[in-house]
């Protein structure tokens, strides 16, 4: 197995976590998103992703693209531990917290968009900043209603891998995390966990030294 990833890209951390939560070994491949202007625009990996986005997983003879859809073909491929609960209601919360951070709130920090941001005159950190304010304000909702020991219940899943990552862009783009106290718990919670901590964008091998 391959993960084409950097370490500080959220979409990679989650996938990251998920092998790591499953006990799957894989060679880490690093795809320098600034370097050069970005090797996610070279040829060779826009044939592995034509949305010139990491991650990317080869796996199986495949080469998978999307995290969500990275996280449920590994949750379902090896499913041990689950990361989808049984219970149909459950299921769908996790997955409803999974899209709010993968679809409002994770595009809306992304480099692409605060570089196009910034070529019209705005300011794409302040912008990303926001999004992840608001993002999170209806993330600590979700736990206050339904969460527990887990932003869903008590069982780590796919709403946790996608958590403790936007947990860490909120914090580089400098989001005052007080207002979040059920989210900061779980993050912290689940930070010292062992799958989690050997995740983390600072223990990668492209994670600057000093
Ligand atoms: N929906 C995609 C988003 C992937 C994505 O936005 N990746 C970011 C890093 S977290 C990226 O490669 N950005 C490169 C760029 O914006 O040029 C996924 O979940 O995999």
């Amino acid at each position: 197995m391959k993960l084409y990833n950097y370490f500080r890209s959220s979409c990679s951390y989650r996938v990251r976590i998920a092998l790591a939560l499953k006990g799957l070994a894989y060679e880490y491949v690093v795809v320098h998103l600034v370097k050069d202007g970005g090797e996610q625009h070279l040829p060779a990996f826009l044939q592995k992703n034509p949305m010139a986005q990491v991650p990317v997983l080869e796996v199986d003879g495949l080469c998978l693209s999307q995290s969500v859809a990275i996280l449920e073909y590994l949750d379902e491929r090896y499913p041990e531990p689950p990361l989808l609960p049984k219970d149909l209601v459950a299921r769908a919360r996790v997955r409803a917290a999974v899209e709010a951070v993968n679809a409002g709130i994770q595009p809306l920090q992304n480099l692409s968009l605060m570089n196009e941001i910034k070529k019209m005159g705005g300011d794409g950190h302040a912008f990303a900043k926001a999004a992840n304010e608001r993002g999170l304000v209806a993330l600590e909702e979700m736990a206050t209603a339904h969460g527990g020991e887990r932003l869903v219940g008590d069982e780590t899943s796919l709403a946790d891998v996608c958590l403790v990552p936007q947990m860490y862009s909120a914090r580089r783009f400098g989001v005052d995390l007080a207002p979040f106290p059920r989210l900061v718990a779980i993050d912290a919670a689940l930070t010292a966990h062992p799958a989690f901590a050997a995740a983390h964008p600072d223990r990668q091998p492209d994670a600057p030294t000093a």
